[in-house]
């Protein structure tokens, strides 16, 4: 067999064990990718309709992602359970995920609410910090749904967690998401203090733009 030039050197024996133990991840990554094709196709046919019939999109993007293979094993052992398929399988809900962005906080609980109601999607679980913000200030409506994949010769379901967010809250995360990974911030907790205002603030606003568009529409 002919070497690898860069990395580790297999011998053919232990190189065609692990692809072999890699096959059955590689095609559970490819259901999951299958899972987030239908979910996002639902949540694009649900702001087309309502581009048409309300003359505005409840979204304003949509962002899916596969959690990497790296993350998969540090949340499995943060987790406190071996790395198998089945643990994978039947205790991590966030292997696929989807990230809607909205404008308006309403239209989140619009969208989620038609999505749910779809026949073929199974709500597993919902977190509704809009409702009740996590202590340092984080917004988001989180759920998890169970959706079927028809695949050549079965019919799967899979798990997908969808995170509605407004633009406002999104744009927080992501400076809030900094903050967790940088560990050695002198001002800190000064930081996390204002983040925390900031969070209120942008939600007032949020609310505020809100009922302006309703009146607006009304
Ligand atoms: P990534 O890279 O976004 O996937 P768990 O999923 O079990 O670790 P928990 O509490 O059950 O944790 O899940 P929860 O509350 O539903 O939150 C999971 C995801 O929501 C996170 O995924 C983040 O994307 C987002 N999130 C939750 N809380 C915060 C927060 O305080 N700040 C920010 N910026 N994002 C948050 P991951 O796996 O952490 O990361």
């Amino acid at each position: 067999m002919e070497q690898l030039k860069f990395g580790n050197v297999f011998d053919e024996q232990s190189a065609k064990e692990m692809l072999e133990q890699a096959a059955p991840f590689i095609e559970l990554m490819m259901q999951y990718r299958c899972a987030l094709m239908e979910v996002e196709t639902k949540l694009k046919v649900l702001n087309e309709e309502f581009s048409l019939t309300y003359d505005h999109n409840p979204f304003e993007s949509i962002k899916t992602r596969l959690k990497s293979p790296a993350g998969i094993i540090e949340k499995c052992r943060r987790k406190g359970f071996d790395v198998t398929l089945e643990n994978i399988e039947n205790n991590m809900f966030d292997i696929a995920g989807i990230r809607v962005i909205c404008s308006f906080p309403e239209d989140i609980y619009l969208l989620a609410d038609y999505l749910i109601q779809q026949d073929d999607i199974i709500l597993i679980n919902k977190k509704d910090y809009i409702a009740k913000p996590k202590e340092n200030g984080y917004r988001s409506l989180h759920l998890i749904v169970d959706v079927p994949i028809f695949l050549s010769d079965e019919k799967k379901h899979m798990k997908v967690e969808v995170q509605f967010r407004t633009i406002a809250m999104d744009f927080w995360a992501s400076l809030e998401h900094k903050l967790r990974y940088k560990k050695d911030l002198e001002n800190s907790d000064q930081i996390a203090t204002e983040l925390k205002q900031c969070a209120e603030e942008s939600a007032r606003l949020d609310y505020r733009m809100q009922q302006i568009r309703n009146q607006i529409e009304k």
